[in-house]
């Protein structure tokens, strides 16, 4: 297990000696002291990336890609140890992370390995006697600052599609997480990337991840965490004008309609919320049901929520995991409170389980509270396995709820109606809509959203225009025409 910095090809120690402990949330044990990046280490991260640019970018888009290629089968032959570190590290159930986190991360950078030579340009036509074509041609180096909900998988997202682009990268994990983008980082050393064009800096979010953020000679950033801190990392790029991609929270609108399969709804729904103890940006986190429905659905979604096993990660069996802090436990556990002050009604869940084997974890039950769509736990990003529900009478009721947070990344809809699910689909104001199903992901698909939760795309080709930029080129091909503009 590799715990130190890793900056230009090699793991070395923070220069300031500085190292935090990382934490199992299962009991709360020291997994491993990490090495923390101090400014300092940033800039020789930076170093190392700028020297190593050249020849990275100028290398055949067809060799970048064969390397991601190998990463990603290296990351299957290493699937069992990486699926172990990160369930200790996060407290994800290791039979999501040997099934989804890890087969998604390998196909994360195997789709990008493809794509490296598939970025063409274009030729536009102008007036007569000119060729203009366009090249998309790397930013240089990028930063990218990552949080802990899915640091494995997040990896990829983020270093592949800017490999393959050709730029060179310096990352920072969360504090919480840091061993999976090590263990990352160690493989990419393993199967030959040249040494500066990944470096990978744990460290703490104000100190390394602002100044990524501000750094002159960071020519792009793109983050995943918090509304609060993407405005902060909006602010610290100005310096130097970089290119920022935002990929911030959510409050997952979940509508279900009267006439959907509920056995459909119940199962999808609970996938939506408590994979992943709900932390992630694009849980399905209100659910909005109509009323006809809402006593039978309520009655069948409360039931599967109490017979979910909620253990130690590392037990195959088990199907919900500790949250990944005991701060962030404790404040999923707060909004309880907040939703009974607003006269919210706790319908299951809503305290930590009474097993004496997880006392010492960061454990949360999983929790349907009856609230208001104007309420505070129906409108702020709880990040937990956490779900409001609210009822409706009229589509144009339950699309204005659903619309009704600043947020809009990632909304739900189940229904038998094809016209009303196209027609809803295109209302809401949501970078992703799943209909008859929720929270699917692919790599070949953009994600990304709108309003508090962001702008960018990751994924698809969509986010190889994030990690390039276009070149227009003129050139005058007829003698005959002036290459003035005749006076
Ligand atoms: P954030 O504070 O947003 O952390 C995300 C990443 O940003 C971490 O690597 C963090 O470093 C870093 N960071 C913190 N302050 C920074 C700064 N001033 N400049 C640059 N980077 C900085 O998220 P959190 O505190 O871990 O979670 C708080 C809430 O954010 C959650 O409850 C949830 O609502 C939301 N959240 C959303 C997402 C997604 S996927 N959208 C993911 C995580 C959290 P440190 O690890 O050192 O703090």
């Amino acid at each position: 297990m590799q715990t130190q910095l890793f900056i230009d090809g090699r793991f070395v120690p923070a220069l300031s000696g500085a190292t935090l402990a990382t934490l199992n949330p299962h009991d709360n044990s020291e997994i491993a002291q990490v090495s923390m990046a101090g400014r300092e280490d940033v800039d020789r991260a930076v170093a190392a990336a700028k020297k190593a640019f050249p020849a990275w970018s100028a290398m055949a888009a067809a060799d970048r890609g064969r390397l991601l290629l190998k990463l990603a089968d290296a990351i299957e032959a290493n699937a069992d140890a990486l699926a172990r570190l990160e369930s200790l590290d996060t407290g994800h159930p290791i039979r999501d992370t040997r099934n989804l986190d890890v087969p998604r991360t390998a196909a994360t950078f195997r789709y990008f390995g493809g794509m490296a030579d598939k970025v063409e340009g274009s030729v536009i036509p102008v007036e007569a006697g000119f060729l203009n074509y366009l090249t998309r041609e790397p930013v240089g180096v990028v930063g990218q600052v990552v949080p802990w909900n899915f640091p494995l998988m997040f990896t990829s997202w983020k270093m592949a599609p800017a490999l393959a682009a050709g730029n060179c990268v310096v990352m920072k994990p969360a504090e919480l997480t840091p061993l999976s983008s090590l263990a990352i980082a160690a493989l990419m050393a393993e199967v030959g990337f040249p040494a500066g064009v990944v470096n990978v800096l744990p460290g703490l979010g104000h100190v390394a991840g602002q100044y990524i953020a501000e750094h002159p000679e960071i020519s792009k950033v793109a983050f995943t965490g918090s509304t609060a801190v993407g405005r902060k990392i909006v602010q610290a790029s100005s310096g130097n004008l970089k290119k920022v991609q935002l990929e911030l929270g959510g409050k997952g609108a979940n509508i279900v309609y009267g006439d959907a399969n509920l056995d459909a709804v119940v199962q999808g729904s609970a996938f939506g919320i408590f994979h992943n103890q709900g932390q992630a940006c694009i849980a399905a986190s209100r659910l909005i049901v109509h009323e006809s429905i809402a006593d039978d659905l309520l009655e069948r979604f409360t039931s599967l929520a109490r017979s979910i096993r909620i253990g130690d990660p590392l037990d195959p069996s088990t199907e919900m995991g500790p949250l990944t802090s005991q701060m962030h436990r404790d404040r999923v556990l707060s909004y309880v409170d907040v939703a009974r002050e607003q006269g919210g009604r706790v319908l299951a869940g809503g305290k930590a389980p009474d097993a004496a084997a997880l006392a010492k974890g960061c454990y949360v039950e999983p929790t349907i509270v009856q609230a208001k769509p104007t309420d505070r736990v129906a409108q702020e990003e709880v990040f937990g396995p956490f779900v409001t529900v609210s009822t409706f009478r009229t589509d144009e009721e339950a699309l204005a709820i659903a619309n009704g947070t600043e947020y809009g990344l990632g909304a739900g809809l189940w229904t038998r109606d094809l016209q009303r699910a196209h027609l809803v689909a295109r209302q809401l104001r949501s970078g992703m809509v799943w209909i008859n199903c929720y929270k699917r992901v692919s790599p070949a698909s953009p994600f990304g959203g709108v309003g508090a939760s962001g702008y960018g795309r990751e994924m698809g080709f969509e986010v190889m225009r994030e990690y390039t930029q276009p070149k227009s080129v003129w050139v005058n091909v007829d003698a005959n025409i002036p290459p003035y503009y005749p006076r």
